[in-house]
């Protein structure tokens, strides 16, 4: 059990320092050592993210750096994707996906994305920068139980009640249960734009989900 915090908080260090091959190494040793998928996520690849964070904020480092660190966190959830999907093979409902409009920011939405699929959900994700008219358009492609937007800056959520706005005006509102995430997002806001749910992080979205579609967890 040691050596698995050690391989958690190398990884973590790795992520933090940008070294992609360094966190693509040690989420091998990491599988290989049989840690929960769950565990590699939230242990070693978002706890190096939260320090990136953190670093950004008090001005210790800067875009290059953080991108940098995002392209390593990304190589290790390319990894532990499969496992995730595993466990769960019946679709339990479409859901649809995205960063809102303005909004580059992809790495917690692809995590609530792929804990989603994880839990037997079909989940088309869009991307960022995701507009009304591409909401629109996938509602009625597509035909999902859930809307999911993700948010990172206070700038940018406030298009989440733009789409909720345009939702109700084209007679859609009722053909999906919304929900909304991401660091600068809050119930009460979830509650003020009229959004369905709000989950502060990935595990949470799909306790929300299995609730608003009534799925016994
Ligand atoms: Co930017 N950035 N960034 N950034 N960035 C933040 C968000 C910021 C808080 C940093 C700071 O100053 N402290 C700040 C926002 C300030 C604000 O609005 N209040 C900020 C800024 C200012 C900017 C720029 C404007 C910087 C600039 O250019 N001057 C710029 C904007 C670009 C744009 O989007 N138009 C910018 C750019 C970038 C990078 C491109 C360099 C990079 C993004 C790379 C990428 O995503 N591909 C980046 C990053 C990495 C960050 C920080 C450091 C980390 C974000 C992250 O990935 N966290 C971030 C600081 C921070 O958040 N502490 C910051 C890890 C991730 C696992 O957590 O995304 O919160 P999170 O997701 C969680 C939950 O929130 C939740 O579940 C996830 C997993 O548990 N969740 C949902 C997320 N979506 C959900 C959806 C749901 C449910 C739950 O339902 C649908």
């Amino acid at each position: 059990m040691a050596e698995a915090q050690e391989i958690l908080s190398e990884m973590a260090l790795r992520l933090e320092k940008g070294d992609a091959t360094g966190v693509k190494e040690l989420t091998e040793k990491a599988i290989e050592e049989g840690i929960q998928p769950e565990t590699i996520l939230n242990q070693g690849l978002v706890a190096g993210m939260d320090v990136v964070g953190d670093k950004f904020k008090n001005n210790e480092i800067f875009i290059p750096e953080v991108l940098i660190a995002a392209r390593a966190m990304k190589t290790g959830m390319e990894m532990i994707k499969p496992l995730l999907m595993e466990a769960n093979v019946a679709s339990r409902g479409r859901i649809v996906i995205g960063t809102v409009r303005g909004d580059l920011h992809d790495i917690g939405k692809n995590i609530v994305s792929m804990m989603l699929e994880g839990a037997g959900f079909e989940v088309m994700n869009l991307g960022t920068d995701m507009t009304i008219e591409k909401i629109l358009d996938n509602i009625e492609k597509e035909t999902p139980d859930v809307l999911g937007m993700s948010a990172l800056l206070t700038t940018t959520m406030v298009y989440m009640k733009e789409v909720i706005e345009s939702l109700e005006k084209a007679g859609k509102r009722d053909a999906v249960k919304v929900i909304i995430g991401g660091a600068p997002i809050t119930q009460a806001y979830a509650d003020e734009i009229r959004a369905d749910g709000y989950a502060p992080d990935a595990a949470s979205a799909v306790d929300l989900v299995k609730d608003l579609l009534n799925i016994n967890k």
